[in-house]
């Protein structure tokens, strides 16, 4: 099978320069995946380049405009055997969560719409949601606003990319996080904090359980800890 394709186009492609960087970029140049970007200006007409204009019904601030954004899109798509999910980042989208990584982590060929301003004609979504071979999603990172999607785009790039077989080098851990996840009878917990050396640091100790050796011990220790730090993050 192919490798993933991850498209993202915005109009400021320097916002995906880290992508180059650490765990992500050692999966690129080992082609565990592609990450193409692309700049939405490179499909804008005219003299001025314009990608957005005024709303209609009036209010505040601009709108991306449609055309450059189905252009853009249908450059990037243009296999007919090909399946493509279309990311629109938007404050108004459906919550991500690591749930919804591990789904998108199994799909063939991701393109991130990053809007600016006010956000996209919103005809762009319902376009490419009538196409067969097209799933639209319109996600959020959180409740709060952003000037854009592109850092969006970077948070939700990242949490896929690393489930992807072959990305991190020890997947021990990434077992240790998809049990609790998967298994529907666990409940969500967060972790229990962790230590390194040295034991005794600017007056602080490790907890003398995690230098006993006891391995039952530890576990049931570190599962107190997950239950309690939960219980203390819904208070
Ligand atoms: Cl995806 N975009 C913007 N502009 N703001 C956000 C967001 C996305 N998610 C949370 N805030």
């Amino acid at each position: 099978m192919n490798s993933p394709r991850f498209d993202v186009i915005s109009i400021f492609p320097e916002y995906m320069q880290p992508l180059s960087l650490s765990l992500v970029g050692k999966a690129q140049e080992k082609s565990l995946i592609e990450i193409n970007v692309t700049d939405l200006r490179d499909f804008a007409e005219g003299l001025h380049k314009s990608v957005d204009d005024t709303p209609y019904g009036g209010g505040a601030g601009m709108v991306m405009s449609p055309e450059p954004w189905a252009q853009a899109i249908d450059s990037l798509s243009d296999d007919p055997e090909g399946n493509y999910e279309l990311i629109v980042l938007t404050p108004a989208g459906k919550k991500f969560d690591q749930a919804m990584a591990y789904e998108l982590a199994t799909k063939e060929h991701l393109i991130f719409a990053c809007g600016r301003y006010e956000g996209i004609d919103y005809r762009v979504t319902e376009h490419f949601r009538s196409k067969r071979n097209f799933t639209v999603r319109e996600i959020s990172i959180g409740d709060y606003v952003l000037n854009g999607g592109e850092v969006a785009a970077l948070v939700i790039l990242e949490a896929i990319i690393r489930l992807i077989p072959g990305v991190i080098g020890n997947p021990a851990s990434l077992e240790e996080e998809s049990h609790s996840l998967s298994d529907e009878s666990a409940e969500q917990l967060v972790e229990y904090p962790s230590y390194t050396k040295p034991a005794m640091w600017r007056e602080l100790e490790v907890p003398s359980v995690l230098l006993s050796g006891n391995h039952g011990e530890i576990a049931r220790w570190r599962m107190e800890q997950s239950k309690a730090r939960t219980k203390k993050l819904s208070e």
